[in-house]
């Protein structure tokens, strides 16, 4: 068992262009909703580390934890939630911006974890981000969330349905519950080997 991830909130950015120099990062993305603030929270085994808030979409900023010990300049960087409902047309071409900005352009950045709500599977958003992630010379885990909410009698169709639609096998999928704490450890190991490997 892994135990929680050492994890230090450092700072917002409105924009990557605004980010000091680090070592290495990696990037949580999602839509709005999708339990990444509760993620989060659980990697680090902390109720608040992230706000799980009840008004999604609040939160339009990169915000960087740093793991390890303080300096270790190794973040993950938490995104805004894409498609937010009630955003306006351009509030959601500034999500677009910023987050395609950092995506495309953030040097340190080794990689991205992709998050796709288990129970209600990949939306017509999700699969955009799919398309549009897979053109950036980027390693993506696609990581499923919220796992408790399937029931074990359909969770091995679940997970083969899931996976066919994200175009990959179902071994390539990380099943978690934030909730229940399902998954959660072997998060922790692959986040600490993408942000601890030397480069
Ligand atoms: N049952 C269940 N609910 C979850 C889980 N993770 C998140 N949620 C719920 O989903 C909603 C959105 O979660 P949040 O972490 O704020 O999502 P975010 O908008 O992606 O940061 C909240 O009501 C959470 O309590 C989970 O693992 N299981
Ligand atoms: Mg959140």
């Amino acid at each position: 068992m892994a135990g929680p991830l050492a994890l230090r909130f450092v700072s917002s950015y409105p924009r990557a262009g605004q980010m000091p120099a680090t070592v290495a990062e990696i990037a949580l993305v999602g839509r709005s909703n999708v339990g990444k603030s509760s993620l989060l929270n659980a990697l680090a085994q902390r109720k608040q580390l992230a706000r799980t808030s009840k008004t999604p979409g609040a939160t339009r900023l990169l915000n960087a934890f740093e793991l390890g010990a303080e300096g270790s300049a190794r973040w993950l960087v938490d995104l805004p939630g894409y498609g937010y409902a009630k955003a306006s047309k351009a509030e959601q071409g500034r999500w677009s911006s910023m987050a395609e900005g950092y995506l495309a352009h953030r040097e340190p950045l080794r990689g991205v974890l992709h998050l796709i709500d288990g129970e209600i599977g990949p939306t017509r958003l999700d699969l955009q981000t799919v398309a549009w992630l897979d053109g950036l010379d980027l390693p993506v885990t696609y990581v499923a969330t919220k796992a408790d909410k399937v029931r074990p009698s359909r969770r091995g169709a679940r997970k083969a349905e899931l996976a066919a639609k994200l175009g990959t096998d179902r071994g390539a999928v990380h099943w978690t519950s934030a909730a229940k704490g399902a998954g959660i450890s072997e998060l922790r190991v692959l986040v600490r080997v993408l942000l601890e490997a030397d480069a």
